[in-house]
């Protein structure tokens, strides 16, 4: 169950902070809180008092208070899943501070001409109930240009984007007892090194191969390419799948074909000390193959090849794998959520360093903004009175007398939270969007402070 009090949320996730002073945890707290009934908003506009404002300032320019120290005990309780199957969706994305021309310490990029900071995220999903649990782990990147004349042990050894993948994994550690974990990568994260890395922790893994020329033995110990290697796979099933038009496609119905097979890949003629050190000459996994069959002429046929540890003998667990990385569109929401809910790219301090702290609570304030707006989503029977206390329901159907003496789902409630938030609501304007639902849920704590407000009054003055 989701919590739904902002302030309580705000207690779970950053009392334990460590700033070296408890009061620097206690003005966390309340910039987290402001932050939270303006997510879209700058510092100032978040902070209105002046004392307030500047008191935020000055926690950020404290060196105790870094992205790693603000973040921490947010992963830490997003990691103590209780047993279940969770996935651990990574990729990075680009903050771009190219406007904050003060900010010094920046990275390149882009091609180069961009500044900014990378973010490797990694985002933890329940995949029983189909909710947000939090993030799990980040890294943060600032690329270089690259050395000229690097020798290749050299190259190897150094932190590239690439070795973010395995990086991540290891920040995020080991399932607990009773959890199944699951990491989704992109094409981006297909390298022999990362996988060593999830080997190690012992969780699971789907990533979508980006080299298909590359070199595996395959289930009869010949040595070939992945992509031949998997043209021999088993067929496990077909299914139809309704693609919509794109600009220059048009809509069509799509044949797909599901295959699978088991191959090994040898450790590559290149690797790092790390890998030479992990011990690891070899990994063997099973890959599923979903191809589009007799795609119209002149037509790109879908393929994704999706290397994986988990079992693929089935059309089922086929059909799982799949959905799996399906699942991978949540990740680039989140980063939506923090570009466009957040303004992460808005906020700059005078140093990349400051920034970082910044970077750090935004990234935990849009799990929370994201979580709100998948919650009524997926669950779309259940009673509102299971999930959300009674006196916000009351005060719901105070302001919307329409609903009055109706028992409402998860679902409605989120939508008529929305409809407060000026989402119109006719058929045809499908889901509300993370936004509505925010600014609805905003009203409604507006709403609940003005009840409480005046029932002190009340009291008070029959007392
Ligand atoms: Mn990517």
């Amino acid at each position: 169950m989701i919590l739904l009090d902002n302030q309580q949320w705000v207690e779970k996730n950053f009392s334990a902070c460590e700033f070296n002073h408890k009061r620097r945890t206690l003005r966390m707290k309340v910039v987290a809180k402001n932050m939270l009934a303006r997510p879209d908003g700058s510092l100032p506009t978040q902070n209105q008092d002046w004392s307030d404002l500047k008191a935020a300032y000055r926690l950020f320019d404290r060196p105790e208070v870094t992205f790693q120290a603000v973040t921490t005990p947010h992963w830490e309780q997003t990691k103590s899943t209780k047993p279940g199957r969770y996935l651990l969706i990574s990729d990075t994305t680009d903050i771009s501070l190219y406007n904050h021309k003060a900010t010094t310490g920046l990275g390149m990029l882009g091609d180069g001409k961009g500044r900014g900071i990378q973010l490797h995220n990694c985002l933890m999903y329940n995949s029983d109930e189909k909710q947000i649990v939090g993030q799990a782990g980040a890294i943060l990147f600032y690329r270089k240009p690259v050395p000229k004349n690097e020798k290749r042990m050299a190259r190897l050894n150094r932190r590239r984007e690439s070795s973010l993948w395995g990086e991540l994994v290891d920040q995020v550690g080991s399932a607990p007892d009773g959890a199944q974990w699951i990491h989704v990568f992109d094409r981006g994260g297909d390298n022999f090194e990362a996988i060593c890395h999830i080997k190690q922790t012992g969780d699971d893994w789907v990533i979508r191969a980006s080299k298909l020329t590359r070199k595996v033995i395959d289930r009869n110990g010949q040595t070939r390419s992945l992509k031949e290697a998997t043209e021999e796979g088993d067929v496990l099933g077909s299914y139809d799948l309704n693609l919509r038009s794109r600009p220059g496609v048009a809509a069509r119905t799509a044949r797909i074909e599901v295959s699978s097979t088991s191959v090994t890949f040898p450790r590559p003629s290149q690797f790092s000390t790390w890998v030479r050190e992990s011990g690891i000459n070899d990994l063997s996994m099973n890959v599923v193959v979903v191809q589009e069959v007799a795609p119209p002429e002149g037509i790109k046929p879908i393929k994704w090849v999706l290397l994986t540890s988990l079992p693929t003998a089935t059309f089922e667990q086929g059909w799982q794998v799949i959905e799996d990385y399906e699942n991978r569109w949540l990740i680039e929401e989140y980063h939506k959520v923090l570009k466009t809910g957040c303004g992460i790219e808005t906020h700059a301090l005078q140093t990349a360093g400051r920034t970082e702290a910044l970077v750090g609570l935004i990234s935990v304030i849009g799990t929370r903004l994201f979580q709100l707006k998948l919650i009524g989503r997926n669950q779309p029977k259940a009673l509102a009175s299971t999930h959300v206390p009674p006196h916000w329901l009351r005060c719901m159907q105070a302001a919307r007398p329409k609903l009055q003496g109706r028992s409402l789902t998860v679902y409605k409630f989120f939508r008529e939270l929305a409809k407060m938030g000026g989402f119109i609501g006719r058929k045809g304007d499908g889901e509300p969007g993370w936004m509505t639902i925010w600014r609805g849920y905003r009203e409604l704590t507006l709403l609940l402070d003005g009840m409480r407000l005046a029932e002190q009054a009340r009291s008070k003055s029959c007392g």
